[in-house]
């Protein structure tokens, strides 16, 4: 049997989805960002950590601050200048969401700083596909793995870039094309469902790592799904897929993951 480097479908990229991948972003970090961006625009709304857990069904800030007024807010629908409102309204998140990572308070997860270190050594291109704003990829990744770090990354697919977002694969397509590598020399590093719809519609193996408002969706089709992308002293958890003995992330077992 030839050793798996030779294997015609043999990884030459991982795209990494952010929110909840990277960082656990969403419920200490965008959800207090939209609520002091409501705060900001005198609006009483306030999204709970529940409420918000609902709210990520709908990928996109602007998408979501929609689908809230249209189920709970109907009467502010009625505003003129609608959609330009709602771009305001979460331009000033956006800024609060960057103050709050500028704090440093916001870590990668587990393994996500080594495999990004191990896979750049190996000559691996690193990308990045997600619905986020782009001032929040790279604040999230100056704060964490420092201000050179967005330039380590050969692609960042981000935000409005596309029109349709995930669980639409055009995020995905868009990062295929500008790496110039079809989806069989790529894996995808997603946490939710929609997430992994997008990613398997793009014709992508995908490793899921999941989260406390992840964990319990629908991640039929997934190459693996972990804990987190673990290290060598903090091994993941293995919740579906098989990890062929690994107990982290690392290139080999991505080019292992590969079908
Ligand atoms: C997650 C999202 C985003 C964020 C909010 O994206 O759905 O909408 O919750 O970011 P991913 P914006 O997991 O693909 O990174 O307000 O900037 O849209
Ligand atoms: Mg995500």
């Amino acid at each position: 049997m030839k050793p798996y480097r030779d294997k015609d479908n043999q990884v030459r990229a991982v795209l990494f989805d952010v929110d909840g991948t990277l960082a656990d972003t969403e419920r200490d970090g965008h959800r207090l960002a939209f609520n002091a961006a409501f705060g900001e625009f005198d609006l009483d709304w306030e999204w709970n950590v529940e409420l918000y857990g609902e709210l990520l069904a709908i990928t996109g800030g602007k998408e979501r601050i929609r689908h809230y007024m249209e189920k709970y807010a109907a009467a502010e629908l009625g505003r003129s200048g609608l959609d330009s409102w709602i771009a305001g309204l979460h331009k000033a998140k956006t800024r609060h969401y960057v103050a709050l990572l500028e704090r440093g308070e916001t870590p990668l997860r587990p393994g996500v700083a080594r495999l990004i270190r191990e896979l750049r050594d190996a000559g691996i291109k690193i990308a990045i596909a997600t619905t986020t704003t782009p001032e929040n990829v790279s604040s999230l990744l100056k704060s964490t793995l420092g201000e050179d770090s967005p330039g380590w990354f050969d692609v960042i697919g981000a935000g409005d870039i596309v029109a349709g977002k995930k669980p639409d694969p055009d995020i995905y397509h868009w990062v295929l094309e500008q790496l110039g590598l079809p989806a069989k020399h790529c894996i995808a590093v997603e946490d939710s469902e929609n997430g992994l719809r997008a990613s398997l519609a793009a014709g992508l193996d995908t490793v899921i790592t999941v989260n406390d408002y992840t964990r319990l969706q629908d991640f039929t089709g997934a190459a693996a799904i972990l804990s987190d992308l673990g290290e060598p002293a903090q091994p993941f958890t293995v919740l579906g897929g098989t990890t062929h003995g690994s107990k982290w992330v690392n290139a080999e077992l991505l080019m292992k993951l590969k079908t």
